[in-house]
């Protein structure tokens, strides 16, 4: 199969939610050698147009269940490859990493994970839902470079400006460079949110992170 039929092949199945489609797509690409990244946008392009329709009313929550789970079993075999193909990297710093407190959105997040983990970064994934004073106490426990917060609607996102706040009270808010991220995250939200800088995908993300930490 073609990499450019494969892709749309793998786009559809996560638009229309089968998964004993789209993993299957995503391991035959991995046989094919074709690359992870791009495969990706399969993925991420399907998410996009079904956020859009759900937004319009023209799927249900249910629907976007399906896509989510379809997504993630795909992305967990991309990631896998995306991380074997990068296994000799320098140690380059630890971030702590989580979606922010009612907010259970983790499949931009655990795609940044895996991309910082193949990056040559020790990260620790607090999961979803994380309330602001977890994140609080692994900045202190952890003393991480980084931490990184993730939140998808605009409600969970006013939480970026809590843990700031949280960690500000702390005293601990010098000791670490945050950088948030997710699908509605841009300049005017990173303006008010206290952070130290955000990312729009995966990449930027890394790109960011490397520039907090001074890193070539
Ligand atoms: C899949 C999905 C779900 C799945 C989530 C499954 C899962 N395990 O994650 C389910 C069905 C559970 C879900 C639930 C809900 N969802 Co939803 N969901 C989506 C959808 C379609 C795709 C998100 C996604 O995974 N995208 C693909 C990934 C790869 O992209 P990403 O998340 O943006 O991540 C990238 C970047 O943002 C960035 N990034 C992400 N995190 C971080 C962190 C850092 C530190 C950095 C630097 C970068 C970074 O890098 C990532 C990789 O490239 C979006 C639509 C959209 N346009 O995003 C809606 C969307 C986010 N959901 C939405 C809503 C409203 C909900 C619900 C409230 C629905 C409801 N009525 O219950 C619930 C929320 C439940 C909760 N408490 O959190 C809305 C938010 C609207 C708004 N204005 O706030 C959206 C935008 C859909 C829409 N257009 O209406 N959802």
């Amino acid at each position: 199969m073609e990499k450019e039929e494969l892709i749309k092949k793998l786009y559809t199945a996560v638009r229309d939610g089968f998964i004993e489609d789209s993993v299957p797509l995503a391991e035959k690409s991995v046989e094919l050698g074709y690359d992870p990244l791009e495969v990706l946008r399969g993925i991420t392009d399907a998410l996009k147009e079904i956020g859009e329709a759900f937004n319009e009313g023209r799927v249900f929550l249910t629907e976007l269940m399906y896509c989510g789970e379809t997504a993630k079993g795909a992305m967990a075999i991309l990631t896998e490859e995306i991380k074997r193909q990068n296994k000799e990297v320098p140690y380059l710093g630890r971030v702590v990493i989580g979606t922010v407190a009612g907010d259970i959105h983790d499949i931009g997040k655990s795609l940044v994970v895996s991309m910082l983990v193949a990056e040559g970064f020790e990260v620790i994934d607090l999961g979803i839902d994380v309330p602001d004073e977890v994140f609080v106490e692994k900045v202190r426990e952890l003393e991480p470079d980084i931490l990184g917060l993730s939140a998808l609607v605009t409600t969970t996102m006013l939480k970026f400006k809590d843990v700031s706040i949280a960690l500000d009270e702390a005293g601990l808010r010098d000791k670490v460079k945050v950088i948030i991220g997710g699908a509605l995250v841009n300049m005017e939200w990173f303006e008010t949110s206290g952070a130290d800088s955000f990312g729009t995908d995966a990449i930027d993300a890394i790109a960011k992170v490397r520039e907090l930490l001074d890193i070539k």
